[in-house]
């Protein structure tokens, strides 16, 4: 036997007899472990929204949202199933909520964020004040805070959840409570968050610091003001060559970003415009707002249509070509990448 067998075999005999005692030798393991760029074990990959709201009906058929407590499909990424994971870190599902249903009050340690697809005039309550919804409002849930959800109109409502589930499992810090009610008392008119946070000011003697957390006031982000926003950045500032015109979704208390594990912004292309090819180690979801048009992610190409979503793993190379004037929502855990020192990006 040569040494190099003999060497292989003696070690081989090793790892068998340390394998009982939970004991296995790095220097196998170093080259999976730390690698020169990241490679994800999440896949790039289309939900279309036609799709997914099918079955959302047919749930609706068949659960009601009380019952379930939640009723959602969870976007469950192809390569790593059974971890109700979108990527490693963040978690995203469909819920529809039907007229004349609650989903009951409960709070937990996981943020979450709502897009909202369809519907117009079902609410979200958090601590006690309602957000009145309507398609492409962002409305959020930070940790710790009682939500409940209700449908006084009579069409469905659907949006999109985001939550920072695999990040908060990831640290095994998960706590959730239900109330004893199932609504939460009303604190505050709706709107009053938004009326006193949402125009870059804030009250003089913080009247709705009793309901509402300092360090997270406001919680609703229409869709009219962030649409608006963007057109006014496309009239005013030139474009952005690897993003189009891009703005970050912020807490007015901090300038930073909407919540402490998710970050958030939304893009505008115009017709014709190209971007440049971008990696970014925060794999991101988007929803497709308004327009047509393309994704190139890595080798692979997505078409988009409105409401589909499309996750793009980390580090991927996205290139996106908008036919028709094209408007994106993206979400990501970008600031928990950027607290933990680990986020990075390259334009080419
Ligand atoms: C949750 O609280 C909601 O409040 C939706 O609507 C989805 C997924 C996992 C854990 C909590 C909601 C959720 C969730």
């Amino acid at each position: 036997m040569s040494l190099a067998n003999e060497q292989k075999r003696l070690l081989e005999d090793l790892y068998e007899q340390m394998a009982p005692n939970f004991l296995t030798p790095l220097w196998e393991m170093l080259a999976t472990l730390v690698k020169p760029e990241p490679s994800s074990p999440a896949a790039s990959h289309r939900w279309s929204y036609r799709e997914m709201r099918d079955f959302l009906l047919r749930a609706g058929d068949l659960i009601s949202a009380e019952q379930a407590e939640r009723r959602v499909l969870i976007l469950e990424n192809p390569t790593l199933p059974g971890l109700s994971a979108i990527t490693p870190s963040l978690y995203a599902g469909l819920q529809m909520i039907l007229p004349g249903e609650i989903a009951p009050a409960h709070r937990h340690s996981q943020c979450a964020l709502r897009f909202v697809m369809e519907g117009s005039g079902a609410f979200t309550s958090v601590g006690g004040e309602k957000a009145i919804m309507n398609p492409f409002d962002l409305v959020l849930t930070p940790g710790g805070e009682w939500h409940d959800h209700g449908n006084p109109t009579d069409i469905p409502m659907i949006w999109l959840d985001g939550l920072d589930i695999p990040t908060v499992r990831l640290f095994d810090a998960t706590f959730a409570e239900h109330l004893d009610s199932k609504v939460h008392p009303e604190t505050m008119p709706p709107g009053s968050s938004l009326a006193a946070y949402g125009q870059n000011m804030r009250p003089m003697h913080g009247h709705t610091a009793d309901y509402r957390p300092v360090a997270q006031p406001l919680f609703h982000y229409p869709f009219a003001k962030w649409r608006a926003a963007l057109d006014g950045l496309a009239r005013t500032s030139p474009i952005d060559p690897h993003l189009g015109h891009a703005l970050e979704f912020l807490n007015p208390a901090d300038g930073g970003a909407i919540m402490n594990t998710i970050s958030a912004h939304v893009r505008l292309l115009p017709a014709g415009f190209s971007s440049a090819p971008r990696q970014s180690t925060d794999g991101t979801i988007f929803v497709v707002v308004e327009g047509e048009g393309t994704a190139q992610v890595g080798e692979r190409e997505f078409a988009l249509m409105p409401r589909d979503v499309v996750v793009v793993p980390s580090w991927s190379k996205l290139g996106l070509e908008a036919r028709k004037d094209l408007v994106l929502f993206g979400f990501s855990d970008k600031v928990s990448q950027q607290k933990l020192g680990l986020y990075k990006e390259k334009c080419a």
